[in-house]
């Protein structure tokens, strides 16, 4: 992938603005309230019933923060993504045996998030570079499905 200094400075400038805390929880929440089959995969997570009891789990906080310390490395690794995210894609695959299509609706979910966040900051531009920045990262998670 080849990145503008416009790309890579945008990237770097949103994950510095944001909170992992705030913006993990409310991407993954979003994610498993808009879209409910990705419950399945949090069956240990307790209390998912209903969007109040998903936005109040401290499960999913604590996970929608592990996500983005998890999205933070390909930040830090923008021109080698597919090999920083190697061992995690092996771990979605053949552990948790997540259905990668479920990666772009959580991208998809962190966008709105981070657009809310950054309110008239989030220009097309900003928001060409995050999408290229997602579909790099879901790509990658991707690779070591079979
Ligand atoms: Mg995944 C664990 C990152 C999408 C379900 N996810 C993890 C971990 C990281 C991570 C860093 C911890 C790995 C470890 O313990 O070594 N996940 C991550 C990213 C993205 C993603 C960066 C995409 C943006 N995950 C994702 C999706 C699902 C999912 C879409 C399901 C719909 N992840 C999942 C589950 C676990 C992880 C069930 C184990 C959670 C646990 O048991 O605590």
């Amino acid at each position: 992938v080849v990145w503008t200094d416009f790309e890579r400075a945008t990237i770097q400038d949103i994950f510095s603005k944001i909170d992992y805390g705030v913006v993990g929880q409310a991407a993954l929440s979003r994610c498993l309230i808009v879209y409910p089959w990705t419950q399945r995969y949090f069956g240990s997570f307790g209390n998912l019933y209903n969007a109040a009891a998903i936005t109040s789990n401290p499960k999913v906080a604590a996970h929608g923060k592990v996500v983005m310390e998890g999205l933070e490395k390909a930040v830090k690794n923008l021109d080698n993504i597919k090999a920083t995210f190697a061992e995690l894609s092996t771990l979605h695959s053949e552990k948790l045996q997540v259905d990668p299509d479920n990666f772009k609706l959580l991208g998809d979910c962190l966008t709105i998030v981070v657009a809310a966040q950054l309110g008239k900051n989030f220009t097309p531009e900003v928001h060409a570079a995050f999408q290229k920045f997602l579909a790099v990262v879901v790509s990658s998670l991707r690779r070591q499905y079979y």
